[in-house]
Order: C-alpha cells, then sequence, then structure tokens
C-alpha cells in the first residue's frame, strides 16, 4: 500500500496549521461596519468569546480584520485598525490554541499584530502596499495573497476579464514569485481567489468551477464564499438566510482540493467539509470512513 503524503504542517507563530487536510478558517469581524456582523464583536471580551466557540466547533484559524472591504468604506487610520484588532489578538493568543490570522494590508498592523501573537498574515492586497512584502519576508509567518480587481471603492464597478481563471491565476503565480524573491519561502505562501472582490457572479462561478486549475499551482487555496453577494445573486437571499448555499459552495471548493475555507458558520462548515474529505480520501488510507 502507498504511504499517505507527508503532512503539511505550517508554522504560524508558535502554533500549528495542518494543511494535511482541509480546514475551517473562522471570520471574527472587528469593524464597526462589517458586512454581515454589524460590528457585533467590537468588545474584545465578546470577540474572544466568540473565537472560543469557533474553536470549539473546529475551526483551525481565527482570521481578525480591522479594516472593512466593503465597496465605498472609509479607510481606516492605522492606529485605529491596531485599537480594533490588538486587544483581541492578545486575548486570544493565550485563550485559544489554534493560530490567529490578521487580515490587513498594513505592515504597521503586521508586525504589531505578529508581535502581539498572530500567526498567518491575509492580505486582500496581495502585499501589494509600499513594504508589505519585505514585513511579511521579515516576520516569517506564513502569507494568504488574494487576487482583486481593482479597489474596494470601486471594483463592483464594471469587472472585466479575457479569461478570469486564467487572469487570477497568472496573477497569483507572480505575486507569490515576488514573495519568493523576497525571500518568502513558497512553502509559506497561500493563495485565494478573492470571490467578490472585483468579479461579476459569473466570474466567481468560473473560478470556483475551476478551482483544481489554481489548486494545481502548487500552493494551498484558502477560499472565502460565506455569505457573499454571489449567493444572494443566485439564489435572490438576504445574507441572512445564505447558510445552506454557502456550505454548498464549501464543499464544491473542498472537493477540489482547497486547502482553508474561511467562512462565519463554522460548526456545520466544518461537517461538510469532514464529511467531503471521507468521500474524497475513501481507500487511500487516511479516510475517515468507517470501514464497511
Ligand atoms: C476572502 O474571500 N473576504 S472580507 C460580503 C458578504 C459577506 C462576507 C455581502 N476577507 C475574504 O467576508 N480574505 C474577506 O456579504 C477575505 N479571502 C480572504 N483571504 C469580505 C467578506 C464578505 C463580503
Amino acid at each position: 500500500m502507498n504511504s499517505p503524503p507527508p503532512n503539511k504542517i505550517l508554522d504560524c507563530n508558535g502554533k500549528t496549521l495542518d494543511l494535511s487536510r482541509p480546514q475551517v478558517m473562522g471570520v471574527l469581524n472587528v469593524t464597526p461596519d462589517s458586512f454581515s456582523d454589524g460590528g457585533a464583536f467590537l468588545d474584545p471580551g465578546k470577540a474572544v468569546e466568540q473565537a472560543q466557540r469557533m474553536v470549539g466547533e473546529g475551526a483551525a484559524i481565527i482570521d481578525i480584520g480591522g479594516e472593512s472591504t466593503r465597496p465605498g468604506a472609509q479607510p481606516v487610520p492605522v492606529a485605529e485598525e491596531l485599537r480594533r484588532v490588538l486587544p483581541v489578538i492578545e486575548a486570544l493568543q493565550s485563550t485559544i490554541p489554534v493560530p490567529v490570522s490578521i487580515d490587513t494590508r498594513k505592515p504597521e498592523v503586521m508586525r504589531a499584530a505578529v508581535a502581539a501573537g498572530a500567526g498567518l498574515i491575509n492580505d486582500v492586497y496581495a502585499l501589494q502596499a509600499q513594504g508589505a512584502v519585505a514585513t511579511a519576508a521579515d516576520l516569517g509567518v506564513p502569507v494568504c495573497l488574494m487576487h482583486m480587481q481593482g479597489l474596494p471603492e470601486t471594483m463592483q464597478d464594471n469587472p472585466g476579464y479575457t479569461d478570469v481563471v486564467d487572469e487570477v491565476a497568472g496573477f497569483l503565480s507572480a505575486r507569490a514569485a515576488a514573495c519568493i524573491a523576497a525571500g518568502i519561502p513558497s512553502g509559506r505562501i497561500l493563495i485565494d481567489p478573492g470571490f467578490g472582490f472585483g468579479k461579476t457572479v459569473e466570474h466567481n462561478l468560473q473560478l470556483l468551477r475551476h478551482l483544481d486549475r489554481l489548486v494545481s499551482q502548487g500552493y494551498p487555496v484558502l477560499v472565502g464564499l460565506s455569505r457573499k453577494s454571489l449567493i444572494g445573486k443566485v439564489l435572490d437571499l438576504p445574507v441572512d438566510n445564505r447558510l445552506y448555499p454557502g456550505i454548498a459552495l464549501a464543499v464544491l471548493a473542498a472537493w477540489q482540493g482547497a486547502a482553508v475555507i474561511r467562512c462565519h458558520d463554522v460548526r456545520e462548515t466544518v461537517e461538510a467539509v469532514r464529511m467531503c474529505q471521507a468521500v474524497r480520501t475513501v481507500g487511500d488510507g487516511t479516510s475517515l470512513a468507517p470501514d464497511p
């Protein structure tokens, strides 16, 4: 019998993220204007409670962002972003066993967040801000590079691609190459097609339909589909009623080999992704499925 491939364990500032099987990233918003939680977790005590609940439900990493990427959202000054995220990261560092990822584009926030214990940099600007690549290289934590067309203010105005899958794949491999050139080891890079960031419904569906092409680039692929407008647009559902279709999309991503599923509804997503993985791996010696 063939032995399974070696475990892909990422060192996230002393905590581990095991990417030998698909994992769930729980979203913790600490912005007062976030899309779907309405700033409910601005209080660090509440944020910690919510993060602990998500870990109990099976989240392997918790994502914290202090700046909204909502179209038209006001830019947040560094000091305000730090005020939002640092108390939460500090509190979580000692209370949860899983890594915290910091969703930011600002090198100053990356530095302070990692000093406070954050273990992964999740940058929807793919480290394109001045000094961001060098900072991430210096900090030595894994990075997630996301694709976005345009900027949040205008990205949904008229997104256009000749071939969305080719263009997103090309952008991500170029950003990965820039990171490697700056000294970030390839084993510390994750890539993300950026669902909803400068894409029409059709673009988003194409990217998910062909996610295996991104997976075949060799970097772990992270996807964020949970509660997003593409679900609202396909099914005409408000943000509060997007759980089941969001699970369907998470399964389609995991089925094609996505490594990390970023979501708000951790318990449901973990169950779905584990079930999906049981089917994917049946017979290979790593399966969770019971023996016949
Ligand atoms: C992502 O895909 N997304 S913030 C609109 C919604 C609901 C949720 C209208 N940060 C991603 O979650 N980081 C965000 O309903 C992300 N990948 C990575 N790596 C947007 C969001 C959301 C937007």
